[in-house]
């Protein structure tokens, strides 16, 4: 009895260890044959030093820390631009912003990618992907004069993404309300969205302009337009009262609503575009995360930021999927204190840096105008640890494509080069030259930038209202970042071969 009882647990040891393997082996081929999610967290002016790893102070932001502690934390990777509509049409189309002259576009502007693009999420498409886009947007929706009480299209779904929750253009831009799969959500059909951003609409919000006594924070002469939960913004709105979002609520919105496309999407490779609106103004954070640092609503709205970052992780463990995700961490444009709101990020910054050891901001040619942080993870296919490598937002497209062997026609993502080898940190070599576009062009090459100059350096006068300098100068500038991260001293003169060369090269793209 007792012998056979023996046998008995020995055949159920071997089977349950055999068990084991069987399940082992699956999850690993799982692994491997599946293609992997692919989520972008994209956040809004987010500057190189605005997260704990690159340094930032008077701020913790401990889920992007450990998000870079797992995977790895790129210390030279840019967007395409140093503003935010022209970044997210590169990021997309893997195409320059300027060969479509993309601009800053106003929340009324028409759709600036053409439909027949193959776009990045069309590629993901053809490679078995549900594609969905959660948070800003800022490309432009339909054609020409917008009808917001109907479908409004063309739009995230006419390039290519399946699913769309959208904050129509910026946080500071009528109209003031979500779109989900291109109709205003939460719209009462009696209550008609209008919009205009040439003049007031009889009826319409008030304006902060002749309301101050409504506004909970102050502004500067261009967000004056249209009051909406006690913030006046650029352009006029009337109507659509039940769907106005509340801004200290929208981190919360979007939230749920990307922890409702995880949830739903888990079986299938999707991709997701979480498309911040933190850290851009007006930075009104939650009362959970009021006093949440020390530099008042700016730092505030940063560890707002780092808590949806660590939900995204959240939602992607509860279904267990994280292993099988790639996450890619960046923001669209360099950071910036004083966009128009009065805030005081620029009296309460302290010691902090946002870009880092770099010069330059949001709208600047310079180093930190384009060069954000930059974190790309994918549980243990990614090895930790930092990259010095030379990347450009606008490689992801051909990079990724190259991950799920898609092969792009010469016309699809024209500017895209494949660096998949440097974004998993198997190489710590990226590009050989860089182009940074701003309001001025630059182009890196190694430890080089230099500073296209321009015709004429007059600063327009909305920028001139910033006090930040956008890098436009008469003649070429040529520095040395090892030793210069502060573009300070022009080296042009004593290095006139190699001038001429960044010069040619960018000429070259430019002329492309
Ligand atoms: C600027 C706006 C600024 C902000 C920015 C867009 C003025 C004076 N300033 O033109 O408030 O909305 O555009 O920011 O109009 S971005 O991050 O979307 O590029
Ligand atoms: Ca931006």
């Amino acid at each position: 009895m007792i012998k056979s009882n023996f046998t008995t647990q020995k055949v159920l040891i071997v089977a349950f260890i055999f068990f084991l393997g069987f399940q082992n082996i699956r999850a690993q081929s799982n692994n491997q044959d599946q293609k992997p999610n692919i989520v972008l967290i994209y956040i809004d002016d987010l500057g190189y030093g605005d997260i704990g790893v690159n340094g930032a102070k008077g701020v913790k932001t401990p889920n992007i820390d450990q998000l870079a502690n797992n995977g790895i934390n790129f210390t030279d990777a840019h967007s395409s631009a140093a503003t935010c509509t022209p970044s997210r049409y590169s990021i997309l189309t893997g195409s320059y912003a300027f060969r479509n002259k993309a601009e800053i576009l106003e929340g009324d502007a028409p759709l600036i990618i053409d439909t027949e693009t193959k776009t990045l999420p069309d590629m993901l498409k053809s490679a078995g992907y549900y594609t969905g886009i959660v948070g800003k947007w800022h490309l432009g929706l339909g054609r020409a004069k917008v009808n917001w009480n109907g479908r409004v299209s063309p739009g995230p779904a006419e390039v290519g993404f399946d699913y769309s929750f959208l904050i129509p253009a910026t946080g500071d831009r009528v109209p003031t309300v979500f779109l989900e799969n291109q109709r205003v959500f939460n719209l009462n059909p009696s209550d008609s969205l209008l919009v205009d951003y040439k003049k007031p609409i009889p009826g319409g919000y008030p304006s902060g302009r002749n309301h101050p006594e409504l506004l909970k924070q102050h502004t500067d002469n261009y967000h004056l337009s249209s009051i909406t939960n006690g913030i006046s913004r650029i352009g006029f709105m009337k109507g659509a009262k039940e769907a106005l979002w509340v801004d200290e609520d929208i981190p919360f919105v979007l939230d749920a609503k990307v922890e409702e496309f995880i949830k739903e999407k888990s079986d299938n490779p999707f991709f997701l575009f979480y498309s911040f609106h933190d850290i851009h103004q007006p930075r009104t954070p939650n009362i959970q995360f009021v006093e949440s640092s020390e530099m008042g609503p700016r730092g505030d709205v940063i560890a707002q930021m780092d808590w949806s970052v660590g939900k995204v992780i959240e939602h992607l463990e509860k279904e267990n999927i994280l292993n099988n995700t790639l996450i890619i961490f960046t923001s669209d444009n360099g950071p910036i204190l004083d966009d128009g709101y009065l805030d005081y990020a620029k009296e309460l910054v302290g010691n902090h840096t946002p870009g880092g050891k770099f010069k330059g901001t949001k709208y600047s040619i310079f180093e930190a105008g384009t060069r954000v942080p930059t974190i790309v993870s994918w549980d243990d296919q990614i090895e930790p640890g930092t990259s010095e490598a030379l990347l450009s937002q606008v490689d992801l497209y051909a990079s990724l494509a190259n991950l799920l062997n898609i092969s792009l026609k010469t016309e699809d993502a024209p500017d895209s080069e494949d660096h998949l080898s440097a974004w998993m940190g198997k190489k710590s070599i990226g590009r050989k030259y860089l182009l940074e576009e701003a309001y001025a062009y630059g182009l890196r090459m190694e430890n080089w930038k230099y500073i296209h100059p321009k015709e004429d350096i007059t600063i327009p006068g909305w920028l001139q209202n910033k006090q930040i300098d956008p890098g436009f100068f008469e003649e070429p500038q040529l520095f040395d970042l090892s030793n210069d991260p502060l573009e300070s001293k022009n080296l042009a003169e004593n290095h006139p071969d190699i001038v001429e060369k960044m010069k040619n090269e960018l000429l070259k793209i430019l002329n492309k």
